[in-house]
């Protein structure tokens, strides 16, 4: 029976029918629903892993000892896993080994734009590129065979479209697969350059395969219609397109990497003009091109950045709008902001008023940056707040510097914020590092991470004991603090700063996400004594408003969840609980 799954359940799903056992991830939007529905299949074991890295090599170590493995990552992540990716398509693989890599053209939740298909064609690892569920799930199952048979890692590529849209698949039934066996093999596995060198040749002569393969492969594939157009494309686009341009004839590339260059030639012999039509970058017009074929100018080119359209297919070729649904351009904004009551908040608010130089990181609280708490310089990479700021100290010793503070959550500290810190520690560095530890990874929906000790499957775990490993770690200075207490944080803040300005303070503020646990205490109100002074709304609680004439603060009841962060900031005692008796269900 056909079942309606995203393109990111479809692809666990065609893994799970493929016979993998094994699944690691780390989580990053579009990708994490894929393992979390793949931990979800009957007879597999999944995990998640402290970073992308990681995950590839615990991947590569099962594949290698015969396992069919699954790892999913997004567009980002490969980027730190990209050193084993490299030379695993030299040791090639045991069991069949697959690799999501989630792209987000239109940076829904990601600080770049990256088009992983470049990944697959600058290690030579084969890429495909499904354009629905029923695409994904089969190319996933399909990739173990191409895996096994090609002895390379398989990329999966989808982008956030494909991964979050749902459509109809129809699921079959798991096969059973015989993990290879493992036999010790260090020529094929010890990548020193005496067993590299062969290897490499291995690898080019797998890319002369491949190439050949590539033009009989059924995910590459001729719709031939009126010939006076011609679109190459891949992916969700090959949706825009055929919305777009119903009758023009299409090669819809579902391998991405090698591209089918006598296919691509035939084609462009077929039609009257080619053009190839793509979001996020200028990849497969720079493959198509050095194939041989010379694609067309559009009338007005296509975007580099964002997301495509059908209408935005159009416009580019100079044809007038379908009369469908474009997105209305007044939908009101909804700006993202930090949870009434989240932990993270007051620290901003702090950091705000000693005007430190903030390096951030990645998380719910990169949301400190944004009006009104204003409160960070720099988010570039997972891990950077604490290198970065190393960076600050550096170029800013022996002047007369703000101070310089860096912000990292739980898991993000846990990912790689932990190596940049030895780093740190090693080199005598100065500087505060602020580790918002909230009790599990929020920002990607709560996964569990080493600092909660929360396995993906439920099994037993071991939660690392932060502050243990900052002793361990020699940090000079090293305090727990209770973020939600105003005073504390501030008090904590400013010691790091002033009084042990000369060397390396960590503040772990710890309070768990509020999402973690929905008890709601007796919320807050304004009363009479507001003097419309705004010291409240400067927390940027969406929970908080102000009268846009009087000037005075209310309360939304509904949002509030009773943490009182607010009413420790209001000078004028203008912000009270209600009595605890007053709350449904509360004692009478
Ligand atoms: C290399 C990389 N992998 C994954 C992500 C996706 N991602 C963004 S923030 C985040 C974790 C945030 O958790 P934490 O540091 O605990 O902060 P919180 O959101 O809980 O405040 C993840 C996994 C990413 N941006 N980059």
């Amino acid at each position: 029976m056909r079942e309606l799954m995203s393109g990111n359940e479809a692809i666990a799903r065609g893994a799970w029918e493929a016979g993998a056992a094994i699944g690691v991830a780390y989580p990053g939007t579009p990708s994490t629903e894929t393992m979390e529905a793949f931990a979800r299949c009957d007879g597999v074991y999944a995990e998640w892993c402290t970073n992308e890295k990681v995950a590839l090599e615990v991947a590569l170590g099962a594949s290698a000892a015969g396992a069919r493995t699954l790892v999913t990552m997004k567009h980002v992540g490969v980027n730190v896993a990209a050193d084993p990716l490299f030379t695993a398509a030299y040791t090639g693989v045991g069991g069949g080994l697959v690799l999501l890599a989630a792209d987000d053209p239109g940076m829904y939740s990601s600080q770049n734009e990256q088009d992983s298909r470049y990944y697959g064609a600058a290690a030579h690892i084969p890429v495909l590129d499904p354009s629905d569920s029923q695409e994904a799930l089969e190319m996933a199952r399909d990739a173990y065979g191409l895996s096994e048979r090609f002895d390379v890692p398989v990329i999966i590529r989808s982008t956030v479209r494909v991964s979050h849209t749902r459509t109809p698949v129809q699921p079959g039934d798991r096969a059973a697969a015989e993990p290879a066996s493992y036999a010790s093999d260090p020529a094929k596995w010890v990548m020193m350059p005496a067993y590299a060198k062969p290897r490499r040749k291995v690898q080019l002569e797998r890319i002369d395969r491949l190439r050949r393969w590539v033009e009989e492969c059924p995910y590459n594939r001729m719709e031939m219609r009126d010939t006076a157009v011609g679109v190459v494309c891949s992916g969700a686009v090959y949706q825009h397109v055929r919305e777009a341009l119903p009758e023009a004839s299409v090669l819809k590339l579902g391998v991405t990497w090698p591209l089918p260059a006598g296919m691509l030639n035939r084609f462009a012999d077929a039609v009257a003009e080619l053009y190839v039509v793509e979001e996020g970058s200028r990849y497969l017009a720079e493959a198509v091109r050095a194939a041989g074929v010379q694609p067309a100018a559009f009338p007005s080119p296509l975007p580099e950045d964002g997301e495509l359209s059908p209408g935005i297919v159009r416009r580019a070729l100079g044809l007038p709008e379908l009369p469908h649904r474009e997105r209305p351009a007044d939908i009101p904004a909804r700006p993202p902001a930090l949870c009434a009551g989240c932990p993270h908040r007051l620290v901003f608010r702090e950091l705000a008023r000693l005007k430190a130089i903030v390096t951030g990181d990645i998380g719910c609280y990169t949301l400190g940056a944004l009006p009104p708490l204003s409160a960070m310089d720099t988010c570039v990479d997972m891990g950077a707040s604490v290198s970065m700021a190393h960076g600050f100290e550096l170029a800013l010793a022996g002047t007369d510097h703000r101070p310089v503070v860096a912000v990292i959550g739980d898991s993000t500290f846990a990912h790689s914020g932990l190596s940049s810190l030895v780093s740190t520690v090693y080199n005598r560095g100065a500087g505060t590092v602020c580790i918002l530890d909230n009790r599990t990874t929020a920002m990607t929906g709560r996964q569990g991470n080493p600092f909660n000790g929360e396995t993906l499957q439920g099994r037993p775990s071991t939660e690392l004991d932060l502050m243990g490993l900052l002793e361990a770690l020699q940090v000079p200075h090293v305090r727990e603090v209770d973020p939600n207490d105003a005073q504390a944080v501030r008090s904590a803040l400013k010691q790091a700063v002033a009084d042990e300005a000369d060397e390396l303070s960590v503040i772990v503020f710890r309070s768990p996400c509020v999402l973690l646990h929905r008890q709601r205490k007796p919320f807050y109100f304004v009363n009479g004594s507001c003097t419309g002074c705004g010291v409240c709304v400067s927390l940027g609680c969406p929970a908080i408003a102000r009268d846009a004439e009087t000037r005075i603060a209310s309360i939304d009841s509904a949002q509030c969840i009773g943490c009182g962060q607010c009413a420790q900031y209001c000078n004028f005692s203008a912000i009270e609980q209600i009595p605890a008796s007053s709350m449904p269900g509360g004692a009478k």
